[in-house]
């Protein structure tokens, strides 16, 4: 049981198709995502002594969460909504392909606006969405912390296009606050960008990325411990489909998914 009906689930793929993201409020607990940020917190650490500079671009951090524990949790990344709208705007059948996060630090500066994934036939970039990133923080996010900022309708749009559009002012950057709970969908074709973050506090931001059931992204991967795998529900299993299977879980510290940004 979701929160959302399959009339309201039509109603949200609707205004996805027509924006290229969509927004779920309040839609995890509070509660739930401050354990996350608890859990998280220890894991970004290391990344901050190891580089001072981000791994990202100046004070950004991509970290990526191991597959156990809470963060492994199937009301997360197999929840009924999440799940069943993707699958009205992704198809049938989708592949989780990536857990991780975003995190700007203080001294993070203006991102370029960017997609995070090139359009799927070259110069054909009106094709239906293939690649989602489901969007969740694990603090507040308010203009003082670099929400992210993003274009509507741009997913159907060349980079170009979309550039010449925000300059000619067609189309107006939004601001994206977010609170605890809250969730984005988003084509990943959006152009986007991150912002600095001024306070002293970490902004993590979890994406999970969802696939369209063929799509194969070999720039992230989870590995799935075994172990993990089979306590899963079978249409969590089912999502998982295209990672490696390890025997144990993996702290991944050299991030090498470094070529983020069309
Ligand atoms: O989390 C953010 O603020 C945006 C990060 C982003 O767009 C990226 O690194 O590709």
């Amino acid at each position: 049981m979701g929160r959302y009906d399959e009339s309201e689930r039509d109603a949200l793929a609707a205004s996805f198709e027509r924006d290229g993201f969509l927004m779920l409020r309040e839609h995890f607990p509070r509660a739930t995502i401050e354990a996350w940020r608890d859990a998280f917190m220890p894991l970004l650490q290391p990344h901050v002594d190891a580089n001072a500079n981000g791994n990202r671009g100046p004070g950004r951090y991509y970290v990526t969460l191991p597959f156990d524990g809470l963060f492994a949790d199937p009301a997360i990344f197999c929840d009924e909504d999440i799940v069943g709208i993707v699958e009205r705007v992704a198809g049938r059948d989708p592949v989780m392909c990536q857990l991780a996060t975003d995190t700007p630090v203080l001294g993070s500066q203006n991102q370029d606006w960017h997609r995070d994934t090139p359009a799927l036939f070259d110069n054909a970039p009106e094709t239906p969405s293939f690649q989602l990133a489901v969007n969740f923080p694990l603090v507040d996010v308010d203009d003082s912390n670099g929400p992210l900022e993003t274009t509507r309708g741009t997913h159907r749009m060349s980079r170009e296009e979309a550039l010449d559009a925000m300059e000619a002012g067609r189309i107006a950057p939004e601001r994206v606050p977010m609170q605890l709970g809250d969730v984005m969908i988003r084509d990943v074709r959006g152009l986007h960008r991150g912002t600095p973050n001024l306070i002293a506090a970490p902004r993590p931001m979890v994406v999970i990325g969802y696939s369209r059931a063929w799509y194969f992204r070999p720039e992230v991967h989870i590995d799935v411990p075994r172990g993990v795998l089979a306590g899963l529900p079978a249409r969590a299993r089912r999502l998982l489909r295209f990672n490696n299977i390890v025997e144990e879980t993996t702290r991944s510290f050299d991030e090498n998914y470094r070529q983020f940004a069309y």
